[in-house]
């Protein structure tokens, strides 16, 4: 499968459009078959240098490309896309693991985000406004900050690389681009797009290593202005205090711990069928995946039996097959993390269903966990708080629509909620308490839509967000523009007749 899809055996940084030839190589493995599918260079802070001096002069010139002609070479990379989009999915899924399914949904993300962009390429909309002085002109426009660095993760390691690197390149702005090394190949794969679309050769630079080398490089780099980082929360705390002693511009974009709420007078089948997909669809695996489930005491056990009924379902295994639902974990140290905390789970509430890594037959050569499904734990217990990032669910019931509320908004995480009700009251005066980034009504915690903000509060981001006119703000300086057109020295803020 691997050879009918990439014709390489090794991957390779490409700066100032030349493919660098590779030293120290890692192996990216198939997390459902442990098959190595490709290698990858270990870069070290050296590449980075040398792509940083090649965007610096790129982006000179890239800057100077109107952006309707930016916009153009967009929609190209959005047709290149479209046109490659089922080769692309089934890439996704050999590095990742994700059901094809999903990965055409993460592909699609992609192309959205490119046609959506490319749009911007014709407003990337400044302000005009009044002058307090007669003959006076004043606008406020949007200039690019110069060279950018993304780090981009494994568990949608195509579209949010768009959603970072499409607003960045439409702004004006040199990319250097360090993609997670479990998934590179989708790295490879959206720079030979960016080529044949006709970018700029240095205006888009990839960089393969570890975050300790490329990451601690691209931080470190002064001629590197802004950091765009989506990973784990204790990573992008330590890239912020860094880029904070900088005064580097940093966006961030972490952890979650995602909850859907069931009220009493809930469609409990619809909030089972949301609870099952946001829970246990990409293995759990997604920022906003649902991780606790905060339910009206009176519906918990009816909403159990629901759940555990739709979960037979869940067929397990390797995502180019038709009939898997949920694929594999990325990596040994995934499922490590997973298990200690199902050992958590047991000693603090009820381990309902699951609960155990799948090892023999069909697993014995790939990264397996079943759903798994936790009851009658309390808001405040360690299953209920902390990140697991696995298809790990927590049940918490509730006497009330308040206590659904206060649960919520008690982890230190802030991405995504959702609350299933018929009650038109609840739900805006949900979307008004819940202290989260998005917030969905009758519909899990996942699905996100490129052309709205993507992001969260709290422990979750820094207050930038990714996606949606937003992401803008983050690759641009707003620049203050006065023309005085009197002819003759006029001062403001001088108090004269
Ligand atoms: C992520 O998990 O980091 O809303 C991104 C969603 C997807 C994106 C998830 N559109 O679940």
């Amino acid at each position: 499968m691997t050879k009918e899809l990439l014709n390489k055996d090794v991957l390779k940084n490409h700066i100032n459009g030349e493919w660098e030839e590779p030293g120290e190589l890692g192996s990216v493995n198939n997390p459902a078959t442990g098959e190595t599918i490709v290698k990858v260079p270990l870069s070290k802070g050296n590449s980075v240098d040398k792509a940083v001096r090649a965007a610096k002069e790129a982006q000179k010139e890239w800057a100077q490309v109107p952006a309707p002609m930016r916009a153009e070479i967009m929609f190209e990379v959005g047709r290149i896309m479209k046109e490659r989009k089922e080769h692309i999915s089934k890439l996704l899924t050999l590095e990742n693991g994700k059901v094809l399914e999903e990965a055409r949904g993460e592909v699609q993300e992609g192309i959205d985000m490119a046609f959506y962009m490319a749009g911007e390429g014709r407003r990337m909309f400044g302000q005009t406004t009044n002058a307090e002085l007669k003959d006076k002109f004043a606008m406020s426009v949007r200039a690019p900050v110069g060279v950018v660095g993304l780090i981009t993760p494994w568990n949608f390691p195509i579209a949010i690389a768009t959603w970072k690197s499409f607003p960045a390149i439409m702004a004006g702005n040199a990319v250097i681009w360090k993609p997670a090394t479990e998934t590179p190949i989708m790295a490879n794969e959206l720079m030979e797009i960016f080529n044949e679309a006709g970018l700029t050769k240095g205006v888009v630079n990839v960089v393969y290593g570890r975050g300790s080398d490329v990451g601690e490089a691209m931080v470190h780099h002064d001629d590197i202005r802004v950091i765009s980082f989506t990973g784990s929360s204790e990573t992008g705390s330590n890239i912020a205090a860094e880029c904070g002693r900088q005064l580097k511009k940093v966006s961030l974009e972490m952890g979650g711990k995602n909850a859907v709420i069931v009220m009493d007078d809930a469609d409990l089948d619809l909030a089972a069928d949301g609870i099952v997909w946001s829970a246990f669809g990409t293995s759990g695996q997604r920022c906003t995946a649902c991780s606790r489930v905060i339910v009206h005491e009176d519906v918990k056990e009816d909403l159990e039996k629901l759940v555990l009924e739709k979960m037979k379902e869940l067929k397990i295994g390797d995502g180019l097959n038709k009939d898997v639902k949920v694929g594999p974990i990325i990596n040994q140290a995934g499922i490590d993390k997973i298990k200690s905390y199902i050992e958590i789970g047991k000693g603090e509430a009820t381990l309902l269903v699951g609960g155990n890594e799948l090892t023999g037959g069909e697993y014995k050569e790939g990264l397996f966990f079943e759903p798994t499904v936790f009851t009658d734990a309390k808001m405040d217990m360690r299953i209920a708080q902390e990140e697991i990032f696995g298809p790990v669910v927590t049940m918490i019931p509730v006497k009330s629509f308040e206590e659904a509320i206060e649960a919520n908004n008690s982890v230190k995480y802030g991405l995504s909620s959702s609350i299933f009700t018929q009650d038109i009251n609840k739900v805006f005066k949900a979307q008004r308490d819940l202290d989260t980034g998005i917030v969905y009504v009758n519909a899990g915690t996942t699905g996100a839509e490129i052309h709205l903000p993507f992001g969260g509060t709290k422990a979750t981001g820094n207050g930038h967000r990714d996606s949606g006119v937003q992401a803008l703000d983050v690759f641009t300086e707003w620049k203050a523009v006065y023309v005085d057109y009197s002819g003759k020295l006029q001062r403001a803020q001088i108090d004269v007749d």
